[in-house]
């Protein structure tokens, strides 16, 4: 009873946010994944009403991660602020191991500059990605006093012009906007399958909370034409923060189409479907939601390795990690099943990936955990949020 009416009240401010998401973008889209959303929750309701588990956490304590559109402006400064804290805290990492690690932001990416070629289409993909960005959330609050959760990008809105979304306006309430124009024959993405227009950017972002930010690590693997290689992977070399926005990608893939095929279309059928057409089928020149969230950011971001440089990798990978939720709500049987290896792609060939495998997060604060304890967004054990 007590549980009804509290969830009565829950649903009702999760419209009323809705509704104020509506706002900038087709409203069907809006509609469409607003109604996968509360469906989810409803499932994550339904569960909870036939299960007596013993976790403390449930959909009433849950913690919330919201689209950044809905975000008041003292909020979005508030986690503006944090992500600025630790571009300015040291890093923990011995110069030694990692001389481009000098902000504690860089530990962030050298993690994931390290383990690139063993998270990224393998079988822990989703809850390496998903872990990484928890760790992330928890130094933001642990080590810079951040009070609210990560935010999320929500890829279906301003796909006709993503500089005037919320969050790449370059206002001071956005996570700063394109890069200055920088004549340069676009970016190559797809493991080289699939080419790229260039945007109006390529250059040094020039507004917003992070306009003087200095990017020290990467490039590794450089996607966009212009930019080199650093000469080892942990090298120093200090620059600005480089984005393209791409209005290009994201009409074509970040699409209402591409989003219904992993949720409840043909691709929705298992974790291995959802998670290889999230990550795209590039010999068929067709990119996926990840990478192609990726390339709308365009520049630094389109690393493979060093993508984690641009600060809005976060709210990027908490929107797919959001669709995964979602996923999971409305498949509960096989919610907590992995598919998949634990080389990139399967190359070279190797065994499949198993729920004991242990998910590394090295110098970011967060014990090794097998994917077993990461797979349920309301596990308790680290992981207790939801999305709204
Ligand atoms: C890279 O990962 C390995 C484990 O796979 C670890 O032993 C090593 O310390 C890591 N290096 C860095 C720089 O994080
Ligand atoms: C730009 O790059 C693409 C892909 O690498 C290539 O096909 C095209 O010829 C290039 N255009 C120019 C003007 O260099
Ligand atoms: C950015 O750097 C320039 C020159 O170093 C400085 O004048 C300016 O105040 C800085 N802006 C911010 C927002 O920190
Ligand atoms: C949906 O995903 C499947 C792969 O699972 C793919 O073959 C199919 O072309 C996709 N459908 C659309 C409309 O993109
Ligand atoms: C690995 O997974 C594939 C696809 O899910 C399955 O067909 C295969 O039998 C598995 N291999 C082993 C050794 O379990
Ligand atoms: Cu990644």
């Amino acid at each position: 009873m007590h549980f009804h009416v509290m969830f009565a009240l829950a649903s009702t401010a999760l419209l009323a946010i809705s509704a104020a998401a509506a706002a900038a973008s087709p409203a069907y889209q809006q509609d469409v994944v607003k109604g996968l959303q509360e469906q989810a929750i409803a499932a994550l309701r339904e569960k909870a009403t036939t299960e007596k588990g013993s976790s403390s956490c449930n959909l009433f304590n849950a913690h919330i991660r919201k689209d950044w559109a809905v975000m008041t402006a003292m909020e979005r400064k508030a986690y503006t602020k944090a992500v600025n804290c630790l571009l300015n805290k040291p890093s923990k990492y011995d110069p030694n191991v990692v001389p481009g690690a000098k902000s504690r932001y860089d530990d962030f990416v050298a993690q994931h500059i390290n383990q690139t070629m063993s998270i990224h289409g393998t079988g822990n993909f989703l809850s390496w990605h998903r872990y990484f960005v928890w760790s992330y959330e928890t130094a933001l609050k642990e080590e810079c006093h951040y009070e609210g959760y990560q935010p999320y990008w929500n890829w279906l809105s301003y796909q006709d012009n993503p500089s005037e979304s919320p969050v790449f306006d370059g206002s001071d309430t956005s996570m700063s906007g394109d890069g200055a124009f920088v004549a340069h024959n676009g970016s190559v993405s797809g493991a080289g399958n699939i080419f790229l227009p260039s945007g109006k950017g390529g250059g040094c972002i020039t507004s917003g909370p992070f306009k003087n930010m200095t990017v020290n690590l990467g490039p590794v693997s450089p996607a966009m034409d212009g930019e080199t290689k650093v000469p080892s992977t942990f090298a120093w070399n200090p620059r600005c923060l480089k984005r393209d926005l791409s209005a290009y990608t994201a009409g074509k893939w970040l699409t209402l189409t591409n989003l219904l095929n992993i949720t409840t279309g043909p691709a929705a059928s298992t974790i291995e479907t959802f998670q290889d057409e999230l990550q795209g089928r590039f010999t068929d020149k067709f990119l996926g939601m990840h990478a192609a969230g990726h390339f709308v950011l365009g520049g630094d971001a389109g690393d493979l390795y060093a993508s984690p440089v641009d600060i809005a990798f976060w709210l990027h990978h908490a929107m797919l990690d959001r669709i995964w939720w979602i996923w999971q709500a409305l498949h509960l049987p096989q919610a907590f099943t992995v598919a998949g290896t634990i080389t990139i792609l399967n190359r070279p060939p190797s065994r499949n990936t198993t729920l004991e495998d242990p998910i590394y997060m090295g110098q970011s604060n967060a014990p090794e955990r097998p994917i077993s304890q990461l797979l349920n967004t309301l596990g308790g054990e680290p992981l207790c949020y939801i999305y709204l």
